[in-house]
C-alpha cells in the first residue's frame, strides 16, 4: 500500500535514526538497562533475575528484529521460490541461549550481565520452554527451521499459537499429573499482527451456481466465521544475518461473533460461549504422540491453520502478479505428517472455486506444489476423519476430496482394469460404518513427493502401508530423507565445553555449519591429554546433572557411576517397560550376590524421563512401575551406589539439554520396525555418548556411519517381527527364565502393590506380547552385561566415545534442508550479501 510507504525524499531522516541494536558489552548494558527502566518500568532497586532475563531477552530481541525485517524486505525483493513448512507442532525450547549464540553476542551478554551482578546461566534459565510439541516431529520442525535459516533459505514455518502447550508433568506418589502449561504470560519472542487477520469458515453448505456462460461454480456458504490472527517469531540462522519467520496463527471470535445485541438483551452466557468457542480453536495442543483420536476440535485445528496459512501464501504470490501456472516455482509447501493434508484440498479449492482455473489444471499446480513427510508406521497413528463429520465441518471440502478420489481411482483403473480389490484398498474413502477418509493416501495423491524418515522407514512404507501406491505411482515418488538434529542446540548450546574443545583443534567452529568436518577430530583419540580432556568435560556434565537430580529428586547419584538414560515420551513401542524389566533384573541380581560379588559390579544409574499421553493407561503404568521400582532400589541400604533409578519429571527440551550431555550410556530400545527415525539417539552420541538400540529407525544409519564396534545392539530383526507376533498367538511362548522372575517379584508387589502392574506383566504373559519384550528381553540383558565390562576398560570407551563423534557428521539437520531443498522442493538459497 503507498499510504504506507515512506516518501522516498523522507527517507534520509528515517536511515539517520533507524534502529541497530548493541554492539559489545557496553551496548548491551545500556540496552538492558533501557528496557528494564522503561519497557519493564522497573529499577535497579527492582530488578530480579525474572526482570534481568526479560531486559535480556528483549535487548536481543532488538537485534534480531533488525535483522528479520531486513531478511523479509530481502527476500521480498528477490522474489525467489520460498518454502512453507506446515506443521501443527514446533517444540522450540527456550529461545534467548539460542539467539545469543546464533548471532554471536553472548560473551557480551556474559560479561555485562556480570558487571550488573547476574549470573548468564541463571538468566537464560528463568525462561519458559515454548513447547508446542509432542515429541519428535516437533522438535524435527525446530531444528528444520533452525538448519533453513542458518543455510539462507527463503523459508517459513506455519503452525498454531497454542494458548496451552504440551502439559506440566508432575509425579505424585508414583503417578503423573498433568498441570497446564500456561506459557503465554511474558512471552517477548512473539509479535502480534492484527493487520494479518482473516476470517475462516466452517460448516455451512455447498450449492452449486451457472454463471451466465452456464459455467457450474460451486458455492460454499452459510456457517460461521472464526479469525485467525498471525503471530510471527523470528527465527535467527546461526553465523548469518538471515532471520527467518515462524507465524503461527491464533483464533478469536470475529466481531460479529461476540453478538451485543444478545449481549444487550441480557443474554450474557451466550454472548461470551460463543466467543470462547472460537477461541477454543487454538487454544490447547493435543498432547497425543503416535495416536490419532478422530476428535472435532482437532479437526477445526487443521483446517483454521490450514486456511489462514494457504490464505497468506496465496496473497504473496498474487502480489507477484504472475500466472498460476507458476505457482509451484514460487512456493513448495511441505507436510509434516498428514496433519496438514487439507490444505491440498484447500489449494484446489481456492484454484477452482475462487479463481476459476479449470480442474486439471488446478490439480497440476496442487500436486507440484505439495510434499509430504510419513513419521510413523504404527496403525493406530493413521489419520482417518469421518466423512459425516467432513460433511458437516467442511461440506465443499469433501466433495472435492470425493472427486480427487474419483479422478485418482479413474487413473488406477485405466493402468490396472479389472482389478477391484485394488481399488478399494487405495480408495481414500474407507468403506466402513461410518465411512472414512484416510489421509494419508489423500497426501500422496496430492503430492509429487512422499519421503520418510530413515532408510529402513522409508523402505517399510514402501513395502508395507503404501506398496500399492509403489504399484500406481512407480517407486520415483518415494524417496528417504534421513533425520537429523541442529548442532548448534545439540552440541554448542547444550555442551558449550566440547563445542570449544573440539573447536580448539579445529581451528574454529566452522564444523558447526559443516558436521562432516568433525571426522577431523578422530586422530586424537590416539591422543591421552585430548582423552583426558574430554572425560573431564563427560564427567563435568554428569556433575551437573547430579546436582539436578540432587534438587529436584533429593537423590544423590555418584557422577562415578555408569549413566545410563532413556529420554522420550513414554510408548509401548519405544519399550521403556524392557528397560525397567532390565533394571528390576539387576537389581534383583545384586541381591542374590555375596559381599565379594559385589565388588565387581559396575556401578549404574538408571535415568528415565518423558510424558504419557493423558489417556494412555499402559504408558501411565511403566511409569507408576519405574517410580515404584525407584522407590525401593535408592532406599535399599544393601544396594547404595550399586544402582540407582531416577525418573525426571517433565522432560522437556530444556530438560533433554541438561541430560544429553550427561550420558554414558543411552537407549533407543523400540521394536524392530516401530520407530520410524528417533533424533534423540543421534543428539546422544553427537554428546559422546554410547547408545545401545535396537536395529531400528536411525539406529541403523548410524551404525553404518560410527561403525558396529561403537554401538550396542541387541533384539530381533524387523523383518522377523511379524513371524514372531504370529508364533505368540498362536503358538504359544515359554518366558526367559529372568523375565519370569522380574515378573514373580512385581506380582509379589515388591515394587508396590502387584495389581497395579498387572496389565504390563499381563500384555506380554498373556495378551500376545505385541512389542516382543521377552523374545528380546534375553539378548537386551546381555549386551547391558557387555556394557558394563566395556565400561570398565575407560581408554577404550573413551576412544569409542571420540571416533562416534568424529563420525557423526551425517546427521546434522543442515545436510537434511539440502536434500530437501534439491530432491522435493527445487529451492535455492538467497545470497545475503
Ligand atoms: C516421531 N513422531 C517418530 N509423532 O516417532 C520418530 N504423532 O521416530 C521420528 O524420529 C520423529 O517423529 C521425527 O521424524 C512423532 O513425534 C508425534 O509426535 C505425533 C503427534 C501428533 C500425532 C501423531
Amino acid at each position: 500500500a503507498v499510504e504506507a510507504t515512506i516518501p522516498e525524499r523522507l527517507r534520509e531522516t528515517w536511515r539517520k535514526y533507524s534502529a541497530n541494536g548493541f554492539e559489545d558489552k557496553g551496548g548491551f548494558e545500556r540496552e538492558f538497562i533501557r528496557h528494564v527502566e522503561t519497557t519493564l518500568a522497573r529499577s535497579l532497586y527492582n530488578c530480579d533475575e525474572l526482570a534481568a532475563y526479560a531486559g535480556t531477552a528483549l535487548a536481543f530481541r532488538d537485534k534480531m528484529i533488525i535483522e528479520w525485517n531486513k531478511t523479509q524486505q530481502r527476500q521480498t525483493f528477490a522474489d525467489q521460490k520460498r518454502v512453507y513448512y506446515l506443521s501443527l507442532e514446533f517444540l522450540m525450547g527456550r529461545a534467548l541461549d539460542n539467539a545469543m549464540l546464533n548471532i554471536d553476542k553472548k560473551d557480551a551478554a556474559r560479561d555485562g550481565l556480570g558487571e550488573l551482578g547476574f549470573r548468564i546461566e541463571d538468566v537464560i534459565s528463568q525462561e519458559h520452554d515454548a513447547a508446542l510439541g509432542n515429541g519428535g516431529l516437533g522438535r524435527l520442525a525446530a531444528c528444520l527451521l533452525d538448519s533453513m535459516a542458518t543455510l539462507d533459505y527463503p523459508a517459513w514455518g506455519y503452525g498454531l499459537r497454542y494458548r496451552y502447550g504440551i502439559f506440566k508433568q508432575e509425579i505424585i506418589d508414583g503417578y503423573q499429573v498433568e498441570i497446564p502449561d500456561y506459557w503465554l504470560d511474558f512471552n517477548p519472542w512473539e509479535f502480534p499482527r492484527h493487520d494479518v487477520t482473516v476470517g475462516i469458515q466452517f460448516y455451512g453448505h455447498s450449492e452449486k451456481h451457472e454463471d451466465e456462460n452456464g459455467k457450474v461454480k460451486h458455492v460454499w456458504s452459510g456457517g460461521e466465521i472464526v479469525q485467525a490472527v498471525a503471530y510471527d517469531v523470528p527465527i535467527p540462522g546461526y553465523g548469518t544475518k538471515t532471520t527467518n519467520n515462524l507465524r503461527l496463527w491464533s483464533s478469536k471470535a470475529s466481531s460479529g461473533e461476540f453478538d451485543f445485541q444478545k449481549f444487550n438483551a441480557g443474554d450474557y452466557e451466550s454472548a461470551v460461549s460463543d466467543q470462547q468457542r472460537a477461541e477454543t480453536i487454538s487454544a490447547v495442543l493435543y498432547p497425543n504422540d503416535n495416536l490419532d483420536r478422530g476428535k472435532e476440535l482437532r479437526l477445526k485445528q487443521q483446517y483454521f491453520w490450514c486456511a489462514a496459512s494457504l490464505w497468506d501464501i496465496v496473497r504473496r504470490f498474487k502480489k507477484s502478479k504472475r500466472a498460476w501456472s507458476e505457482f509451484p516455482d514460487q512456493v513448495a509447501i511441505q507436510l509434516n505428517d498428514t496433519h496438514p493434508t487439507l490444505a491440498i484440498v484447500e489449494l484446489q479449492r481456492i484454484l477452482v472455486d475462487q479463481e476459476d482455473l479449470e480442474w486439471d489444471e488446478a490439480w497440476q499446480i496442487v500436486v507440484n506444489t505439495f510434499g509430504y513427510t510419513n513419521h510413523t508406521v504404527l496403525p493406530e497413528a493413521l489419520e482417518k476423519w469421518s466423512v459425516p463429520l467432513l460433511q458437516h465441518l467442511l461440506p465443499r471440502h469433501l466433495e472435492i476430496i470425493y472427486d480427487i478420489n474419483l479422478f485418482f481411482l479413474q487413473h488406477v483403473e485405466e493402468k490396472f482394469p479389472g482389478d477391484w480389490e485394488l481399488l478399494s484398498r487405495v480408495s481414500v474413502i474407507e468403506e466402513s460404518q461410518p465411512k472414512m477418509v484416510r489421509m494419508a493416501y489423500l497426501a500422496i495423491i496430492g503430492s509429487h513427493k512422499v519421503n520418510g524418515v530413515a532408510e529402513l522407514h522409508s523402505d517399510l512404507i514402501k513395502t508395507t502401508i503404501f506398496k500399492d501406491f509403489v504399484k500406481i505411482y512407480g517407486s520415483d515418488k518415494f524417496t528417504n530423507v534421513t533425520n537429523g538434529i541442529t548442532p548448534r542446540r545439540w552440541l554448542h548450546q547444550a555442551n558449550p565445553r566440547l563445542s570449544s574443545l573440539i573447536a580448539s583443534k579445529l581451528g574454529g567452529y566452522n564444523f558447526l555449519i559443516d558436521l562432516t568436518l568433525l571426522d577431523g577430530i578422530e586422530s586424537y583419540a590416539n591422543d591421552p591429554d585430548f582423552r583426558r580432556e574430554w572425560t573431564e568435560i563427560k564427567t563435568a556434565n554428569k556433575e551437573r546433572l547430579a546436582k539436578y537430580i540432587k534438587e529436584t529428586t533429593g537423590y544423590s547419584v555418584s557422577p562415578t557411576s555408569l549413566f545410563d538414560i532413556q529420554v522420550k515420551r513414554i510408548h509401548e513401542y519405544k519399550r521403556q517397560q524392557l528397560n525397567i524389566f532390565g533394571v528390576i533384573h539387576r537389581y534383583l541380581k545384586i541381591k542374590s550376590m555375596t559381599p565379594q560379588e559385589r565388588k565387581k559390579v559396575v556401578p549404574r544409574v538408571s535415568i528415565f524421563g518423558g510424558k504419557a499421553a493423558p489417556g494412555y493407561w499402559m504408558a501411565k503404568t511403566i511409569i507408576h512401575l519405574i517410580n515404584g521400582v525407584a522407590a525401593v532400589v535408592n532406599k535399599d541400604a544393601e544396594i547404595g551406589d550399586l544402582l540407582k533409578v531416577i525418573f525426571i519429571e517433565d522432560y522437556n527440551v530444556s530438560k533433554a539439554e541438561i541430560l544429553v550431555p550427561a550420558s554414558d550410556i543411552s537407549e533407543h530400545i523400540s521394536t524392530a520396525g516401530t520407530e520410524a527415525s528417533g533424533t534423540s539417539n543421534m543428539k546422544f552420541v553427537l554428546n559422546g555418548g554410547l547408545i545401545i538400540g535396537t536395529c531400528d529407525g536411525a539406529n541403523i544409519e548410524i551404525t553404518r556411519e560410527i561403525s558396529e564396534s561403537n554401538i550396542f545392539l541387541f533384539g530381533n530383526l524387523a523383518e522377523d517381527v511379524d513371524s514372531l507376533r504370529h508364533k505368540h498367538l498362536y503358538s504359544g511362548f515359554t518366558l526367559d527364565e529372568h523375565l519370569h522372575k522380574v515378573f514373580e517379584a512385581i506380582r509379589a508387589s515388591a515394587f508396590g502393590p502387584a495389581s497395579a502392574f498387572e496389565p504390563l506383566v499381563a500384555s506380554i504373559t498373556d495378551h500376545g506380547d505385541y512389542y516382543l519384550v521377552s523374545d528380546d528381553f534375553s539378548s537386551y540383558i546381555q549386551t547391558q552385561e557387555a556394557i558394563d565390562e566395556e565400561f570398565t576398560k575407560q581408554d577404550e570407551w573413551v576412544v569409542k566415545s571420540i571416533t562416534s563423534v568424529a563420525r557423526m557428521g551425517f546427521f546434522s539437520t543442515d545436510r537434511v534442508v539440502g536434500e530437501y531443498a534439491d530432491e522435493i522442493w527445487n529451492v535455492e538459497s538467497l545470497d545475503v550479501e
